[in-house]
């Protein structure tokens, strides 16, 4: 019987054709993320990469930026005829990306889906046992790995033990390559292929990849070390994308934007002597303790509309245990120095910490409402594969109660994964609705509420369905295709014990890297 290695390999030609996709949604809940303004940067970064290396036939179908419904995205990836197809998957977004995969391989079954992103990093055998539609997964970092694969499948070879994949062998069997060493020299990745995708009003554009720190609720899937671009590299990028799209607004996406503060003050410096600065605006998302008053001046002079802190708790004793390297202090001299400079900031909170109780959430809300962020965001504890709170939540520890493992329901505003023993679900919603009518209330900001509730109406709207049909499931309030679960049932979904594992192997994953980056670099200076 030919495996899908074997099946693919007959009609390889060496004019590859790749399509990399970012899925649709199921459901718009939250106007931002589910109908964004920009498009995905990891999508931009791999074509661009390809396109350098020779492959020169790579169409972006980012169904979210082009507002396209799971018929209209097939109907565009199988328009452009590719041999390969390549996703991308946030955890939420996993079995949206399956599902289109899945009714392309029934359509095509010759096509070779490619899984990439957070998801399959964090739980790469589950993920593709759970969809065996994805023929490889790729592991973390995707560039050069997706080189490979396309350069094997080119040279018709079985697609086979490439680094940082995860592959069906020619027996059909699972199997894993080695390890992918990250990309420590960023300057050697061409800048994003912007051009592949409509213009945007907001483009993400990352100067760096990875954080130092190792907060509770987060897989940091980029490592701990910051592996940083120029700021000559950064500075052509942004110019690129200022002169020709002429964008209202940059994101920078990092994950920690000033965690070299020299760094950032010559880029400031840099966006502030070119004149760039003031021809667009500008946000930030950092960590408070890497910001100061001589940073917010600049971040003022060069234009920057907001900067956006990970606050996550008003609860001293939270914050120690969290693993951000935070304490209210120093939230509150970052907020301090933030007004003094008349920045505008933006901060995330997260209800449901590890042993949260409704005093620390009053504490938290409390904290929000005296800081008054001109963007708060409060999100509810998601218990992401590969992070520490998704293993506390499988054994039951920090209070918590798992409530699925249905990815559809892994979404920080709006979903259904976790609660806390003391406190129902139900219950953080409510407090999550409270948190943000007390923020613009007490503060006397009407039309602001105004605009957040106009802005948010279909997702409140779906979330007071829930609500009163007394489904604790997200997904009962959405309308999906009719054959969607039927087309991605296939009985092996993960279990708490998954969830354990999945925490386990990622903490190894990135202690190894740490000690092969740290030999690494010793090797370069013994030289
Ligand atoms: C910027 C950012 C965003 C931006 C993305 C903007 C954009 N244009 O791309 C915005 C603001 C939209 C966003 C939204 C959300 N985000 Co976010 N985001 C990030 C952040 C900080 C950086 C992501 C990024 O762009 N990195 C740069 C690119 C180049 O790297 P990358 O995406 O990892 O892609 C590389 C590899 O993963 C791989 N790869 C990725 N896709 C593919 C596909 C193929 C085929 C291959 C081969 C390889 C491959 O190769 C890429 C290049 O090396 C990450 C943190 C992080 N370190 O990843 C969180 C992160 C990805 N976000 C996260 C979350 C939770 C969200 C939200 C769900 C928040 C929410 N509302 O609850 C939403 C989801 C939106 C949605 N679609 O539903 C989590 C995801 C956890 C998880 N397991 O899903 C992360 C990891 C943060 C965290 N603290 O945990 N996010
Ligand atoms: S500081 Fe931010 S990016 Fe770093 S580990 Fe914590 S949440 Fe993740």
């Amino acid at each position: 019987m030919p495996t899908r290695n074997d099946s693919a390999v007959s009609e390889r030609h060496s004019d590859t054709r790749i399509v990399l996709v970012n899925p649709p949604v199921l459901a718009v809940f939250e106007p931002w993320y589910d109908t964004p303004d920009f498009g995905r940067t990891a999508l931009a970064c791999l074509a661009a990469y390809l396109r350098l290396h020779g492959y020169p036939n790579i169409k972006i179908v980012d169904a979210k930026f082009d507002r396209l419904s799971f018929e209209e995205c097939l109907r565009d990836i199988l328009a452009f005829e590719p041999d390969l197809v390549g996703y991308t998957a946030f955890t939420n977004e996993i079995k949206p990306a399956a599902y289109v995969a899945a009714r392309l391989k029934r359509l095509k079954p010759g096509i070779l889906n490619i899984i990439g992103g957070v998801h399959v990093t964090a739980i790469p055998l589950k993920t593709m046992q759970e969809f065996p539609m994805f023929d490889i997964g790729v592991i973390g970092e995707g560039e050069a790995t997706l080189l490979e694969v396309v350069e094997q499948y080119a040279a018709k070879q079985p697609v086979l033990n490439i680094p940082g994949t995860i592959y069906h062998d020619l027996d059909d069997q699972l199997q894993q390559g080695p390890a992918r060493e990250r990309i420590m020299d960023q300057d050697s990745l061409p800048i994003p292929a912007w051009d592949l995708m409509k213009p945007a009003n907001t483009y993400f554009v990352q100067t760096l990849r990875g954080c130092p720190f190792n907060c509770l609720f987060c897989m940091n899937p980029s490592g701990r070390i910051a592996r940083k671009r120029s700021i000559g590299l950064v500075m052509e990028e942004l110019r690129g994308i200022v002169d020709n799209y002429h964008p209202e607004r940059i994101s920078f996406g990092d994950e920690l934007f000033s965690v070299d503060v020299a760094r950032t003050h010559a880029l400031l410096d840099a966006l502030i002597e070119s004149g760039l600065g003031a021809r667009v605006k500008w946000d930030v998302q950092t960590h408070v303790r890497y910001v100061d008053a001589g940073m917010f001046r600049k971040f003022k002079l060069a234009n920057v509309d907001r900067v956006e802190m990970g606050i996550e708790t008003g609860d001293e004793q939270s914050l120690k245990k969290m693993g951000k390297g935070t304490n209210l202090q120093m939230i509150e001299d970052a907020y301090q120095a933030a007004r003094r400079e008349g920045v505008k900031i933006g901060t995330f909170f997260i209800l449901g910490q590890p042993d949260e109780t409704t005093a620390t959430i009053m504490k938290t809300i409390g904290l929000a409402v005296r800081i008054n962020p001109e963007l708060p965001m409060f999100g509810l504890m998601t218990p992401y594969p590969g992070t520490a709170i998704a293993e506390m939540a499988a054994k039951g520890e920090g209070g918590y109660k798992l409530l699925s493992t249905d990815w559809d329901e892994y979404n920080k505003q709006i979903g259904g994964a976790l609660a806390l023993q003391n406190i129902s679900r139900r219950k953080l919603e409510f407090y999550q609705s409270l948190a943000y009518l007390m923020v613009y209330l007490r503060n006397r900001r009407f039309r602001d509420l105004f605009r957040f509730l106009l802005t948010y109406r279909v997702g409140i709207y779906k979330f007071v369905r829930k609500v009163f049909s007394g489904k604790q499931n997200l997904m009962h309030a959405v309308k999906k295709p009719g054959d969607y679960d039927r087309l991605l049932s296939t009985g092996t979904s993960v279990d708490q014990a998954d969830m354990i594992e999945s925490y386990r192997a990622w903490s190894k994953y990135q202690k190894d890297s740490m000690v092969s980056l740290r030999h690494a670099t010793a090797a370069e200076s013994d030289i």
